[in-house]
């Protein structure tokens, strides 16, 4: 199996920790949509990361997609198992997911589109989703005890996926992403990327 795409993508960074946690042995092709279009298009026309490519030639995109078929053939999942606590999972892998869609937009936005087209009102609407989307994870990774993640002593999807989240944000949208207003967020992702899941997959 070969996983494509740079580590500064969130979306491929949450695919790589999770087959690190699932212990899948994996080649890793940290090839750029942007600066190696031609040859990524050759792999996968959509141009999209993460792109996975299966040992028999299926190409797999979309994170969590991907992340389905790494659990199926792990044979196991690194969700909750309880019904209450999988939607609860669920529900935050979903706001960590917005979030990192909104800084993504905001890079489209304010680094690929030119000065002269950008559209003010826009960029401030993705910001104010995207403080949405950090108040709501900073408040989730509070008040737990220190050795303890979302759902007890386990590291689940959503733990992982919330980390990723916040260390991408820090990485890519310094301003949005002020650590005065988030010190559970900090707290959390220190200790998450001390994981050696995490050290195994550096942003950059
Ligand atoms: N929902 C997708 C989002 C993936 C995504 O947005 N990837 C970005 C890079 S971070 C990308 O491929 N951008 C290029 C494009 O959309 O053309 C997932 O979870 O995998």
């Amino acid at each position: 199996m070969q996983l494509i795409g740079m580590l500064d993508s969130p979306f491929v960074r949450r695919v790589a920790i999770t087959l690190q946690m699932l212990g899948i042995e994996y080649d890793h092709n940290p090839l750029s949509i942007f600066s190696s279009y031609d040859e990524f298009r050759a792999i996968n026309p959509l141009v999209k990361v993460p792109t996975v490519v299966c040992d028999d030639g299926t190409v797999l995109v979309e994170s969590t997609l991907i992340i389905s078929h790494l659990e199926s053939i792990a044979g196991r999942s690194i969700m909750p198992e309880r019904p209450s606590e999988q939607k609860k999972a669920l529900q935050l892998i979903g706001v960590a997911l917005v979030a990192m869609e909104k800084v993504a937009q905001r890079i489209y936005e304010l680094k690929i589109r030119p000065d002269d087209l950008q559209y003010v009102p826009w960029v401030e609407r993705i910001n104010e989703q995207l403080a949405s989307a950090l108040g709501w994870m900073e408040s989730a990774v509070s008040n737990r005890g220190d050795n303890e993640w979302l759902f007890g002593s386990c590291v689940t999807q959503a733990d992982l996926t919330i980390a990723v989240a916040w260390r991408f944000i820090v990485h890519a949208a310094p301003t949005e992403a002020r650590l005065e207003d988030h010190p559970a967020l900090v707290a959390f992702s220190e200790r998450a990327e001390t994981l050696p899941e995490f050290l195994a997959c550096p942003i950059s």
